[in-house]
């Protein structure tokens, strides 16, 4: 049985052997493992063109949008502020090249940490470019301790929702590794869970055609844990129905 094909957003780094310096288009090898692990193939592209990500989109059955560095504040219509993080201004580039073309092909889209904040700038969202700064609370949202094995906080989820309907819960433990968050949420995109201090942490696209969610976690860093497993699987999923359609 063919298995479906999923791409995963790519970043750059730099990588140093010796005196030799090169960069590299990578992501983390956990995107891919979890996601090979459910029946499917991952695929790790460079940064394309809009064309190019056209076809590559036209073809595959999913969109897994990554984390990493901030969003640039220009893509929201902000200017930089001093506490905002790194910039990767090329990613920002690749990123919006396969958000449209996965747009335009209703190919489903799971997007996580940065990949979420971005994937609500493509839909005409904004973000806090800093919590501590601009949303202070008694939530420590940078968690990077807990990141791969905890709970840091909970999130409400909204009954009704896609992800009540999956999980079957109204609230649920989940890591935490975001110094950024969604202000307002872009065009059709719908809450689905909220930290205690009234953040959201995760939306869907209200498009019965095309099949969008995202977490401000990492599910994929702690798939031991039955909810986190079921929200990876539920994309894995959604990837195999779009082959059939
Ligand atoms: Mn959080």
């Amino acid at each position: 049985m063919k298995k479906p094909v999923i791409v995963i957003s790519p970043e750059s780094q730099t990588k140093q052997v010796g005196t030799w310096v090169s960069s590299i288009y990578c992501s983390s090898r956990k995107y891919a493992k979890e996601l090979e692990s459910r029946g499917a193939i991952a695929i790790i592209p460079a940064f394309l063109s809009p064309e190019d990500a056209d076809q590559l989109m036209s073809i595959a059955d999913g969109l897994f949008m990554t984390g990493g560095a901030d969003v640039d504040p220009a893509r929201y219509g902000e200017e930089v502020q001093p506490y905002c993080g790194e910039l990767e201004k090329d990613r920002d580039e690749s990123d919006w090249n396969l958000m449209a073309a996965a747009t335009k092909h209703k190919k489903p889209i799971f997007s996580v940490c940065r990949g979420s904040q971005y994937t609500n700038v493509f839909f005409g969202g904004t973000l806090y470019q800093d919590l501590p700064t601009q949303h202070p609370s008694d939530i420590k949202h940078v968690d990077l301790a807990g990141a791969f094995g905890q709970d840091s906080h909970i999130v409400n989820i909204v009954p009704g929702t896609p992800l009540h309907k999956l999980l079957g819960k109204d609230s649920i433990g989940v890591n935490t590794t975001h110094h950024q968050g969604y202000k307002t949420l872009g065009e059709k995109l719908v809450p689905m869970a909220y930290a205690p201090d009234g953040l959201v942490e995760s939306f869907y696209l209200d498009d019965p055609d095309h099949w969008v969610r995202c977490y401000q976690w990492h599910p994929e860093l702690m798939t031991f844990n039955e909810n986190m497993d079921a929200l990876i699987s539920d994309f894995v999923n959604a990837a195999k129905e779009n082959m059939n359609k």
